[in-house]
């Protein structure tokens, strides 16, 4: 339960100037919405998007839960986010402000981020890439990768970004199941001061079979480290010089797919999320404004990867809609040390930084034992709004965000979200909402959260329960790419007779406030370092190394760093190794992890059994197996257990 004892209210001259500003504008949006929904949507439709064909109803949901917005709107994103700023007289404006790895630094303005953009969807074309294609990119973080979200938004394609951190494999099943005509990479990627590498992973993916759609690989060259070549590849640098900066906007339905972004879920195939246009683009526009308040003089930082849903709405989309200036960064927050994203607020006098609670917590420790990273030794005055993302910020590092990072002056804003929703759905109003550590505090005007039991009842203050969303929004996902019914099964359940749609997380609201506080996950899905993995997917991960694993159990445990971390249960096809040869099994079997999703799924804790603890009835105990990789003792009844003996074995961690 959150302490609500202990209130951060708004600075008054942050709130007097906030776009929401004070608690009773953000009622009174509030009541708009809840008096008239549809009306509060489509006025803010109008205000925050430039429509070619304006729309004449907002919601459709004839077909529910296949819920569309503004259907018979036309509109082109890339038009949004670059033509309309340049049109309004900031051409000159940064758009962008790009750090790499090493430090260099550049700028590119809304005219050159247009001209950019225009070159690269005219080479999409000219590749025959089509309204509705699919369009892979495997991109570091780069003004390249942006532009490449643009120019598909351009030309009416829709990309999928696949993180540069998922393997051969991962990447492979995500070309498959997306049916993509092209992979947009690099040769390689620069972080921490090492290269590594994109194009080869993208060769080793297509060489797995089953990727046959792919037409072309188009390569940017970050490093010119050596690469294979061949006859499908082609330079990003040799297209687009051959190419016109201007492009005419493909004009798209609202309801058309700007991306696909897959993700994991409860079974083991991660799900491609789809995502419309106008809807997405309208909570894109509104929650950067309103959430982070973002003013025209403003430098945001959003320091997501754009392989992540932050990266989209936040980075490729949100700021750029709004005409503001942003930071694109290449490189990780330890190098060349952990003071680099104080040094980089710093150097660039950042005003708005949003990053991931995994982030402050690693950074908190490292000030800790050095000093010279400890964010005091760096001029940090220029920020006013701070933000958290991706997973639950304890109050310790909350606390330690609040007073170091934002000298005690800045509001922290807890956005909760998820891929599915496309922006922020509950989070604070840094000119509004008196904030609580630890708590997202209260729904963004117009989502529609409740607290709920298993039959859809509201659960009152104070009780945990499951947190669904009680009428569609215009951000939301819209279908998962090819399987339609289990976009049905996993958001829309029988249990809440179709009608909320369930976001596998839950909640419970304060008895006095009703402020929301997550309590977590309530699929098998993980949060690790903000990254969602399902446990499903590493089991069958490690069971597919069929020579050594005859069976596996994946669980989380708490991590004081990484949130959750990874805990898997094995049982080998040969005898139980204890000792250095267990040493050596696990590494092994964290590698072979790494090469089949991807490092970020590598387990931290590998456990091995002569069998797993299972019921009589052969189901595995999953409860029990998170109490022993906590190191809790066991207090579940253990009599249905097969063999009790093997509770001993699996307490040793490799
Ligand atoms: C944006 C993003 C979604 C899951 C979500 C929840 C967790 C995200 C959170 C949070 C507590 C927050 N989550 N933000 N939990 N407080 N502020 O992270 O999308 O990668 O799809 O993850 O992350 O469990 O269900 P995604």
């Amino acid at each position: 339960m959150t302490d609500t004892t202990k209130l951060y209210l708004p600075p008054a001259a942050l709130a007097e100037k906030a776009h929401v500003s004070g608690m009773a504008a953000y009622d009174k949006l509030c009541a708009e919405a809840a008096s008239d929904y549809e009306g509060y949507w489509s006025r803010l439709a109008r205000e925050f998007v430039s429509w070619k064909k304006p729309f004449t109803q907002a919601l459709n949901s004839s077909e529910a839960p296949f819920f569309k917005w503004f259907e018979d709107g036309t509109l082109n994103v890339s038009y949004n986010c670059l033509d309309k700023q340049v049109e309004a007289g900031l051409g000159d404006k940064v758009a962008i402000i790009f750090e790499a790895d090493d430090g260099k630094v550049t700028r590119v303005t809304y005219r050159e981020l247009l001209a950019k953009t225009c070159r690269m969807a005219n080479v999409l074309k000219a590749e025959g890439v089509k309204k509705g294609d699919r369009v892979v990119i495997y991109m570091p973080m780069s003004v390249e990768g942006v532009v490449a979200m643009q120019a598909c938004a351009r030309i009416g394609a829709t990309h999928s970004v696949v993180f540069g951190g998922f393997s051969a494999q991962s990447l492979r099943d995500r070309i498959e199941d997306a049916g993509a005509v092209m992979v947009i990479t690099a040769d390689e990627q620069q972080r921490g001061g090492k290269s590594l590498p994109l194009k080869a992973i993208v060769d080793e993916a297509l060489g797995l079979g089953g990727c046959d759609s792919i037409k072309s690989v188009i390569v940017y060259q970050r490093t010119a480290g050596k690469i294979n070549w061949t006859a499908r590849d082609k330079w990003m640098h040799e297209l687009t010089a051959a190419q016109a900066e201007t492009c005419e906007p493909e004009w798209v339905g609202a309801e058309h797919p700007l991306f696909l972004l897959y993700t994991s879920g409860s079974t083991g195939k991660p799900k491609g999320v789809q995502h419309s246009t106008g809807g997405y683009l309208l909570h894109a526009a509104l929650t950067t404004k309103w959430t982070f308040d973002l003013k025209p003089d403003d430098v945001f930082w959003c320091t997501a990867d754009i392989g992540w849903v932050t990266g989209h709405t936040y980075i490729a989309y949100g700021p750029l809609a709004l005409g503001g200036t942003e930071i694109v960064f290449e490189g990780v927050p330890t190098f060349p040390d952990a003071g680099r994203f104080w040094k980089m607020i710093q150097d660039h006098k950042v005003t708005i930084f949003y990053t991931a609670p995994t982030a402050i917590r690693s950074l908190i420790k490292a000030a800790e034992s050095n000093e010279a990273v400890h964010p005091k030794k760096y001029n940090l005055s220029s920020l006013r709004i701070l933000g958290s993302v991706g997973e639950p910020i304890n109050p310790a590092a909350w606390e330690w965000y609040h007073q170091h990072v934002g000298g005690g002056r800045c509001p922290i804003v807890d956005t909760f979200w998820q891929t599915e929703t496309g922006g922020h759905v509950i989070t604070p109003l840094p000119g509004a909402t008196p904030l609580v550590p630890g708590s997202c505090t209260l729904p963004f005007p117009g989502i529609m959260a409740a607290v709920v039991d298993e039959t859809g009842k509201d659960v009152p203050n104070g009780q945990g329960g499951i947190l669904v969303i009680k009428k569609p929004w215009p951000s939301m996902i819209r279908t998962i790419w090819g399987d339609a019914p289990r976009f049905k099964k996993s958001y829309y359940p029988e249990d809440f007779k179709g009608q909320y749609y369930l976001a596998g997380d839950g909640a419970i609201r304060d008895e006095k406030t009703g402020y929301f506080t997550i309590t977590g996950r309530i699929d098998d899905v993980l949060n690790v370092s903000g990254h969602r993995m399902g446990t499903m997917e590493i089991e069958s991960a490690l069971v597919s190394c069929t020579d050594l694993v005859a069976e596996a159990a994946v669980v989380g445990r708490p991590d004081d760093t990484t949130g959750e971390a990874i805990c898997a249960f094995v049982v080998l096809k040969r005898p139980r190794p204890t000792g250095d040869e267990a040493k050596a099994i696990a590494k092994q079997l964290r590698d072979w992890v790494g090469k089949e999703i991807g490092p970020i799924a590598k387990p931290k804790d590998i456990r091995f059994g002569d069998n797993l603890p299972k019921t009589r009835s052969g189901k595995i105990m999953r409860r029990l197996l998170r109490s022993v990789a906590k190191g809790e003792a066991v207090t579940q009844d253990t009599s249905t257990l097969e063999n009790p003996a093997i509770l001993e074995q699996l307490g040793q961690a490799y």
